[in-house]
């Protein structure tokens, strides 16, 4: 009980913010000053270009011992996947379908719900857990066109079912099932990381089978002005490994590559991973978390759900020691706990927390 209330210590919070879906449904003509983006307009983005795709690893072949060549190349594919894109489409995953699909059409309806019963999750102050937006830290700052419910879902003991909609009533269930399977499919993809940079295969999955893992589920409405709006700001994941999952079909998701911003055109059934800042840190800048965004549209709401996955609590953030034997180490050590808080003190800006934590 102690232990399970030291998990659940808050780690900083979000000012409270208007509610995106139900500013959408105004009929506006205009978008308040608050979600005015010029970057949204201005910053240049590649259109079209096949040399710019993110590499799709097939886990079927990851995992195929029989196949004498199969997990050899996917293995070498996955190491470059990480190092030089640091985002990739994983085909072929495992997760059983029915579990997918259960998920989706359960977040899509705890989004059409009343503004009113949704907000029985709200966010409470000091904790990013519950319905609502998160790293907003002033009254001045840029908002995202988006809304979001976040629950903190692994280890088990750290969730609080307070935030864990009852409506529809087969969300939870559905949300568990979720969870579970796409920690088993994180802690694989870390245990073929370990392998391709070297280490023992437990070196990262030790830090990760009991980790935290954070759904984060977005719901970005229609905006009369998309092309002035972001549905959520350029940032690296501060976490170690993301697996992204697109509910509905629709564009939005853009990762930022040779300066430029490129749109991911999601393979239906597939997850986006991505390596977050943890990997890279931990890896010692061998791995890259890479800047993303999502852009908005005119016509239709799009909903993601982000899986992140990072160290228990206990850890240390820093690069593996047996990968500092090799080269001195490019990054700080600091307790998880104490990048945790670093992290929620501060707004989503790019790569601020990671260039914070270079040596
Ligand atoms: O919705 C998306 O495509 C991106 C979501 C994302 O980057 C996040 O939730 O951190």
């Amino acid at each position: 009980m102690e232990n399970e209330q030291l998990q659940r210590i808050d780690y900083g919070g979000s000012l409270p913010v208007e509610n995106v879906q139900a500013l959408a449904s105004e009929n506006l003509k205009e978008i308040p000053s608050r979600y005015v983006r010029p970057e949204a307009e201005f910053d240049q983005v590649s259109v079209e270009d096949h040399s710019l795709e993110i590499p799709t690893i097939d886990m079927s072949k990851l995992l195929d011992e029989k196949h004498p060549l199969s997990p050899h190349e996917e293995l070498a594919r996955l190491h470059s996947a990480c190092r030089d894109w640091g985002f990739f489409q994983l085909i072929n995953h495992g997760v059983p379908k029915e579990v997918v699909e259960k998920m989706k059409i359960d977040t899509h309806e705890f989004f059409q719900l009343p503004l009113e019963k949704k907000k029985t999750y709200a966010q409470l102050p000091n904790s990013i857990e519950g319905y609502g937006q998160a790293f907003v830290q002033s009254e001045e700052q840029k908002l995202d066109w988006g809304d979001m419910l976040f629950l903190l879902a692994r280890p088990v003991s750290v969730r609080n079912m307070r935030f864990w909609p009852t409506h529809p009533t087969s969300f939870r269930e559905s949300m568990d099932k979720y969870s579970q399977e796409l920690h088993k499919v994180a802690i694989y993809l870390l245990r073929f990381m370990s392998w391709n940079l070297g280490l023992h295969s437990e070196a990262v999955t030790s830090l990760f089978e009991d980790g935290r893992q954070g759904l984060r589920t977005n719901f970005y409405p229609p905006c009369v002005q998309a092309n002035k709006a972001l549905g959520i700001s350029p940032h690296s994941d501060a976490t170690g490994l993301t697996l992204l999952l697109h509910v509905n079909d629709g564009q939005g998701l853009q990762i930022k590559k040779y300066g430029k911003w490129v749109p991911v055109k999601p393979i239906p059934d597939a997850f986006i991973v991505n390596i977050g800042d943890v990997i890279e840190i931990m890896s010692n800048g061998e791995y890259k978390s890479i800047e993303h965004r999502a852009v908005v549209n005119t016509e239709k709401n799009r909903i993601s759900v982000a899986a992140f996955h990072g160290p228990h609590t206990k850890a240390m953030v820093g690069p593996l020691p047996e990968l500092v034997k090799k080269s001195p180490a490019k990054y700080k050590t600091i307790s998880n706990e104490d990048y945790l808080r670093l992290l929620l003190s501060r707004k989503l800006d790019g790569k601020n927390l990671i260039d914070h934590m270079k040596l």
